[in-house]
């Protein structure tokens, strides 16, 4: 039976070597790659543990310092790992730890680990990957020690001391092999301090420092800036702008620093995190060079089907979202359950809270999940005791019950902050609905231009009446107001040259209208497609399919006031056809006179009067004043308006000079205000006289 052990127990052993032969064969399947990444992830690979101890309650330090040959110690004041025989392999546990292969995380069972988590590949790696490993624990008043070369042991642990019984922990000093780093062995601190940084944020209480004790000389990286980028992206996965929380913690550091460095000749730096708000704290950060809009952090913690729950978040004035969510102190950049629980929980909360509160109306959309997370930062991070990672890149959660644990614990406890602090949640909520109706807006404005492409290719307008030469030179078209005078005008017209599209009533007024409703209407719609050119960016003068484009309205104040409708929308929309030359008004006449089988047309006034003066001003003269268009038959229409020997044309200018002005006149003309506008009308009833714009 004894010898039976002996004989398992060497058979593990060879096991345990043939493993880790392996990691050292294939290091990159074990650590991605043997580059200044991979040299940096032995480093977290050890802390992660001291980290597990500290969240099983047992540890409240972790020193990490790099030392002058480029190795890394990592000690903590945890219990110290178990020295005793572990019954399945008969050696050391800590034997255990640092030769069997994927030990690191089954090893002590139960509770939340970082280690044996999405790159938890454990100490037995680091251990193949050194050239030498030393481990050194502090437990029950001895001091154990332990020496590991290429992964080997040297000699057995052993005892080297005594210390006081309450002094427990475990110490770890490594130096990458360059056999294996052959990039690069040398570490860069900031690198390892981002990763401490976000572990400190993550672990509320428990502090980390960092020293780097190398002579200037011994820490000159080899590395390129963009390894440096590269590395530091794997770890924080965001933008790294300069900032003051370290600048302070270092200036901080300065004075001691520099003594130090004069003694020992090292380029001494030093930094130490500890964060009792923990990720609260951690939002602060993030938000340190943004405007927060209010002033608390809103932090929620809870368990619920054994998963540890923690989310802390405020928003501030930016457009941007920046939600990080974490597992074990793990990133997880890919999101999963716990971030679906999370914005699910916010969606609803507020969108409760805003019906509730009457912020949103009855018959107002609820906001949605982005309007909500505009300009939000938060951190959301759960601890749990058999994370499933997901995807591709193996960076999501799949575990549901933490989608459930997060909204419910969320949701509970954000509803009863919203309750108590009303200020925040409207400060929130006005936010939120702000960027609703910015986000309608912008859907508008896209669907607009898909839909002005529409009217690019959409076919003639129904009401059309076109011409049938083709060649737009020759061709004109006449934009009548008025169903029946569009009748007469039909009848009247040359139909090789002249198209007719009549409009109803008066046309909408582009200076008011929002943009969509401007696209919607039909009178709008008919012009845009009739005269081909397009609109706006794409109005494309060569693509006129009239080289007159006439209108033709009743020569009164309503008439005037529907050709300034008019002429603005192609002022809005094609201003180029009016700086071409192509938009005209038409001019009938005012009067008609007879005088026995004689027809005289007066244009105004005052023409009146002379034709009368030559005519006589006899008992039985026939003057007939046309209140519009509708009142000539298509014959009179022809010859008084349309027919190209008889007719008058006022042609429509820009004067470029004064375009602003022209802008003004514009909005004045179809704005708000009611009185400016009609003494403007009046004035200008007859300013097809003197048509310059
Ligand atoms: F993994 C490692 F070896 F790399 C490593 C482990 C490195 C460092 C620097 C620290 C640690 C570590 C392990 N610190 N604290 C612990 N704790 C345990 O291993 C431990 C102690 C007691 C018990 C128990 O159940 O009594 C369980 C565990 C896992």
């Amino acid at each position: 039976m004894g010898t039976e052990q002996v004989n398992e127990y060497g058979a593990d052993q060879i096991q345990i070597l043939e493993g880790l032969e392996a990691v050292r064969k294939r290091p990159g399947m074990y650590i991605g790659t043997t580059a200044s990444r991979g040299l940096h992830h032995l480093v977290y690979e050890i802390v992660d543990n001291s980290v597990d101890e500290a969240l099983a309650g047992y540890c409240s330090k972790i020193d990490v310092v790099i030392n002058n040959d480029n190795s890394i110690t990592v000690t903590d004041n945890g219990r110290g790992i178990p020295v005793g025989i572990n019954s399945k392999a008969g050696i050391p546990a800590v034997e255990v730890v640092f030769t069997i292969l994927h030990a690191g995380g089954k090893f002590g069972g139960g509770g939340y680990k970082v280690s044996g988590g999405l790159h938890g590949v454990g100490a037995s790696v680091v251990n193949a990957l050194s050239t030498w490993l030393e481990v050194t624990i502090r437990q029950g008043g001895k001091v154990y020690k332990q020496r590991y070369e290429r992964g080997k042991s040297c000699y057995s642990l052993k005892e080297i001391g005594t210390c006081p019984m309450e002094e427990t922990g475990t110490s770890v000093t490594f130096l990458p092999d360059p056999l294996i780093f052959t990039e690069t062995t040398i570490f860069d601190f900031d690198i390892i301090k981002l990763r401490l940084r976000e572990m400190a944020f993550l672990t509320k209480g428990l502090t980390i420092t960092l020293r780097d004790d190398r002579t200037e000389e011994n820490a000159k990286a080899v590395l390129t800036d963009s390894m440096i980028e590269e590395a530091k992206e794997a770890i924080e996965g965001r933008s790294l702008e300069s900032d003051n929380f370290d600048s302070i913690a270092r200036q901080e550091n300065t004075e001691e620093s520099n003594e130090e460095q004069k003694e020992n000749n090292t380029n001494k730096k030093y930094v130490e995190f500890c964060y009792e708000g923990g990720i609260k704290e951690y939002v602060t950060y993030l938000n340190r060079s943004k405007n927060a809009l209010y002033e608390d952090v809103l932090y929620f913690e809870g368990t619920k089907n054994n998963v540890y729950v923690e989310v802390a978040f405020q928003h501030n004035d930016s457009y941007n979202e920046s939600v990080f969510s974490f597992v074990n102190n793990i990133s997880t950049p890919e999101g999963g359950t716990h971030l679906q629980g999370f914005r699910n929980a916010l969606t609803k909360t507020f969108n409760d809270y805003s019906r509730l509160n009457k912020l949103l109306k009855d018959n107002e959309q609820n906001l949605s999940g982005e309007d909500i997370r505009e300009g939000l930062t938060a951190i959301i991070s759960v601890k749990i005791e058999d994370p499933q990672f997901e995807g591709q890149t193996k960076q999501k959660l799949g575990n549901s019950e933490a989608r459930g644990a997060v909204d419910s614990i969320l949701s509970e406890k954000l509803t009863i902050y919203l309750e108590q602090n009303p200020t925040v949640a409207k400060d929130i909520c006005d936010k939120s609905i702000l960027a609703q109706r910015a986000r309608e807006a912008a859907r508008k404005a896209k669907e607009l231009t898909r839909r002005k492409t529409a009217l690019d290719v959409g076919a003639l307008p129904g009401k059309l009446a076109d011409c049938s030469d083709k060649n737009p030179e020759n061709c004109e078209i006449y934009i009548v107001e008025g169903d029946s005078a569009g009748g007469s005008a039909k009848t009247a017209r040359n139909r090789a040259t002249q198209a007719i599209l009549p409009l109803r009533g008066k046309i909408l007024n582009v200076e008011k209208a929002r943009l969509e409703k401007i696209y919607d209407n039909k009178e709008i719609k008919a012009m845009i497609t009739a005269f081909g050119t397009g609109i706006h960016d794409e109005f494309d003068i060569s693509k006129l399919r009239y080289h007159k484009i006439i209108l033709m309205t009743d020569a009164d104040v309503d008439g005037a006031h529907i050709a300034t409708l008019l002429l603005t929308f192609i002022y809005r929309f094609m201003p180029g056809l009016i700086k071409a030359g192509h938009v005209y008004l038409a001019q009938p006449p005012l009067y008609q006179l007879k005088k026995q089988n004689k027809v005289w047309y007066a244009y105004s006034d005052e023409e009146l009067n002379k034709i009368l003066n030559e005519v006589g001003r006899d008992q039985n003269n026939k003057i007939q004043r046309y209140k519009g268009l509708g009142e000539m038959d298509a014959d009179q229409l022809w010859e008084t308006t349309m027919d190209p020997a008889n007719r008058v044309l006022l042609r429509v200018n820009i004067d470029e000079e004064a375009q602003s002005e022209l802008d003004l006149t514009f909005t004045t003309l179809m704005g708000d205000k009611v009185e400016p506008r009609r003494e403007f009308i009046e004035a200008n009833a007859k300013y097809v006289k003197n048509l310059d714009i």
